[in-house]
């Protein structure tokens, strides 16, 4: 669980345009051969790279800078200056962009292979030779490169999941996930053993599958930050289909399923436009219920009266004996191909910056002992040693730029 990491905060920067050269020939025979500066070369850009083996930012948890380097100057004899390298950010598909200041959404990475320009590299200054006239055969000018753009980013990973599961701790979430899918989480009889998002590719049938988002639990109050919920609700925005799942011993089951529904209300109001089914795990330890007014019905294979009073379509099912798990199937694939549940677009309301790096206090201590010795930390050390030049613009005072 210890390497699942979904928020990093990192300074970025551009590479500034190289300078164009004023520089004017002189040769023995040529005294006033005339400018012949060279233009500056363009700054590297940073550019984020969506690569789906990715699943996780964990690969950029120490990067503290990310810089692009500068484009060369001009020189003489109209020769350009060097290109900027620029710097690529490998990242995994759902990884949206905040500014680290404001926290403002600025963009997103969705797809394999997809290239997006977060900062751009300044444009070479034109060298002097582009600034001769028939009056001013010899300008003495040149000019600067564009600055280099920096900004601090925020960078979350949303999960991009067909079907998230919402539930309470304890609720069979990760049970369920276990048996329909390959995947091998923790599995315990006590409240928040998820503790970082699972997936789950869950075959289907006919060769057909999707994939599934086990989540930690939810409690009342995770969106204002209790529990674990607020941090990873994140996760099920890009779900096209939402799976809640209440146990049957609960008490209240209708009422349940309200304060969830209520959170990611709160949340973020767009979720509820999603496709919602509600399992009723553990259907195996179920009891009947003496009391008639009581949510749990007495007939377990009839939720109807549930289904007809939350609007959503209601299943039974047990993880330990497979009572209603092809049913459950059955229905979250016929959810996932309604014409309606394709969209799982949902705009990425500003964050709040202030927000503690979420999994620092978590996972912060074992993902330093298992990984001091690792390469990504002496990666690492060369940029933190790194000196950062000092860039200033005065040098170019008095030519070029429009100020
Ligand atoms: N009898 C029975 N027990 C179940 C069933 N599904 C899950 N359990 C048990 O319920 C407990 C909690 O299951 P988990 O899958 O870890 O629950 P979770 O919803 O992932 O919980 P968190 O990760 O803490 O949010 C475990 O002891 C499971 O063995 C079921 O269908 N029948
Ligand atoms: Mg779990």
């Amino acid at each position: 669980m210890t390497n699942f990491i979904d928020y990093v905060k990192i300074y970025c920067r551009s590479g500034k345009g190289g300078a164009g050269c004023m520089h004017l020939h002189r040769a023995k025979y040529l005294p006033k051969g005339g400018p012949d500066g060279g233009d500056g070369g363009k700054g590297g850009s940073v550019i984020l790279h969506g690569n789906r083996n990715l699943w996780t930012l964990l690969h950029l948890k120490y990067q503290k800078h990310i810089m692009a380097t500068d484009g060369g100057r001009g020189g003489q004899s109209r020769s350009f200056g060097k290109d900027g390298e620029d710097k690529i950010i490998e990242v995994p598909c759902g990884t949206v962009v905040y500014d680290g200041e404001t926290g403002e959404f600025i963009c997103e990475v969705k797809e394999h292979d997809e290239r997006v320009v977060l900062l751009k590299g300044g444009r070479g200054g034109l060298g002097n030779w582009h600034f001769r006239t028939a009056t001013n055969q010899a300008p003495r000018y040149a000019q600067p490169g564009e600055p280099a753009q920096e900004r601090t980013v925020i960078m979350q990973l949303k999960v991009l999941a067909d079907v998230g599961l919402v539930g309470f701790p304890n609720a069979g979430k990760s049970t369920l996930l276990s048996v329909v899918s390959a995947a091998k989480p923790e599995i315990a009889d006590y409240p928040f053993t998820t503790l970082t998002p699972q997936l789950g590719i869950v075959s289907y049938r006919d060769g057909r599958s999707f994939c599934m988002a086990d989540i930690p639990g939810i409690i009342e109050g995770a969106s204002e930050g209790k529990g674990l919920g607020l941090r990873f609700l994140r996760h099920i925005e890009r779900n096209a289909v939402l799976l809640f799942m209440v146990p049957a011993t609960s008490e209240d089951i209708v009422g349940e399923y309200n304060i969830l529904l209520r959170e990611l209300e709160n949340y973020n109001p767009e979720l509820l436009t999603k496709a919602r089914i509600l399992a009723i795990s553990k259907m195996d330890i179920a009891q009947p219920s003496a009391s008639p007014d009581s949510s749990a019905s007495s007939d377990f294979s009839d939720f109807s009266d549930i289904s007809e009073k939350i609007g959503i379509p209601v299943l039974p099912i047990s993880s330990l004996t497979g009572e209603g798990i092809a049913a459950l199937k059955d229905a979250l694939w016929e959810e996932l191909n309604k014409e309606q549940n394709q969209v799982i677009e949902i705009s990425h309301a500003p964050i709040d910056i202030n927000e503690p790096m979420p999994n620092d206090q978590m996972v912060n201590d074992q993902i330093n002992d298992q990984m001091v010795n690792d390469q990504m930390v002496n990666e690492t050390t060369i940029y933190l040693n790194e000196v950062e030049e000092e860039w200033d613009l005065d040098k170019y005072k008095g030519i070029g730029w429009d100020e």
